[in-house]
């Protein structure tokens, strides 16, 4: 068995995957049509040719262009449902995946659209491809504090359909002290925890998201690489990093894959997994282009390969008695 037919074979997870973020073009324009929302594209080649990016800031500006053709509970199903389409021959099992709700909810869309398509997607998708599934409602730094606390609080009448919260968009000018009550209050609600850090942040905004927001993941988490004691803090608590390594090169914030600190995490006994951000931005790269991005640039071994998996396993916000089945 070849190096990349055991790594087909293995069992996924997927931890740090916005669902925005795998609205191919074609589905784009299919939305955009059927809600007469005009997009500034004159066909899904188009959006193809236009993602590529010389930062972060430059991705985002196009991604949130893309989340303005949303607009029912059928947009939400069919985003969610071609994912898992598309990524069932992956043999991933389970996904805990990021709906970014503010840039919806304050265009007015009701949150209840946008959480009942997905729910109803996810439920279609274990009947239909064995994939079980999670939402993580994924708030965005460029919108206040008080934006992020009014939906959380509109999201409790849908506690049961949300595992945990996260937080997304740039971290210039955010540091985690400023969601100290927003994260408080997720707790309280008894949601689970992870956020964006160490994207383009330095160590201490990995640190403090561990330290005062309480994170149970963190999202990237590449910035800590300069701070050995924030490594170490990562490994220690048991904070598991989701590493989106093709993500990482395409908007700049790393050089190659071999120049992520994998390596370096591996060494220092820290949890990692790898993951896809946003596919359909990134040239169509889901779970598995990851994993096969990984292992041609850097070789790993079958045991590393394996321990990896189980991490993601380990990482997941499965109930305990249910966890057997992802083996
Ligand atoms: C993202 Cl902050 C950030 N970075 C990379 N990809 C993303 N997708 C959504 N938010
Ligand atoms: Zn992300």
């Amino acid at each position: 068995k070849t190096k990349l037919q055991f790594i087909h074979d293995l069992p996924k997870v997927e931890l740090h995957m916005h669902l925005e973020g795998s609205l191919e073009p074609e589905l784009m324009f299919e939305i955009a049509k059927r809600n007469n929302v005009p997009i500034p594209f004159d066909s899904p080649e188009d959006i193809r040719k236009a993602s590529v990016f010389n930062s972060l800031q430059e991705f985002l500006d196009l991604y949130y262009m893309g989340h303005k053709v949303f607009r029912t509970r059928r947009d939400f199903y069919d985003l969610i449902y071609s994912y898992f389409k598309r990524v069932s021959t992956s043999n991933l099992r389970h996904a805990e995946l990021f709906f970014e709700a503010q840039e919806h909810t304050n265009r007015g869309v009701p949150l209840e659209e946008i959480v009942m398509g997905l729910h109803e997607g996810c439920v279609q998708a274990e009947k239909d491809f064995g994939i079980t599934s999670d939402l993580i409602l994924c708030l965005l730094r460029h919108f206040s504090p008080e934006n992020m606390m009014d939906l959380l609080k509109q999201a409790v009448v849908f506690k049961k359909y949300i595992k945990g919260i996260g937080m997304s968009s740039s971290e210039a000018g955010c540091p985690p002290s400023l969601y100290v009550d927003i994260f408080k209050f997720a707790k309280e609600q008894g949601w689970h925890v992870t956020s964006h850090a160490g994207e383009i942040g330095p160590p201490e905004y990995v640190r403090d998201s561990i330290e005062l927001l309480g994170i149970e993941r963190c999202d990237h988490g590449i910035g800590a690489r300069s701070d050995p004691e924030v490594v170490k803090l990562l490994a220690d608590k048991k904070v598991g990093v989701t590493m989106c390594p093709i993500s990482n090169v395409l908007l700049k914030v790393t050089e190659s894959i071999p120049h992520s600190p994998i390596r370096q995490y591996l060494d220092a006994n820290c949890k990692i997994c790898f993951n896809s951000d946003d596919p359909s931005y990134f040239g169509s790269t889901y779970i598995e282009e990851n994993y096969d991005a990984v292992e041609k640039e850097m070789g790993l071994s079958v045991a590393e390969w394996v321990k990896i998996a189980q991490d993601a396993i380990d990482m997941s916000w499965v109930e305990e008695d249910e966890r057997k089945k992802l083996q």
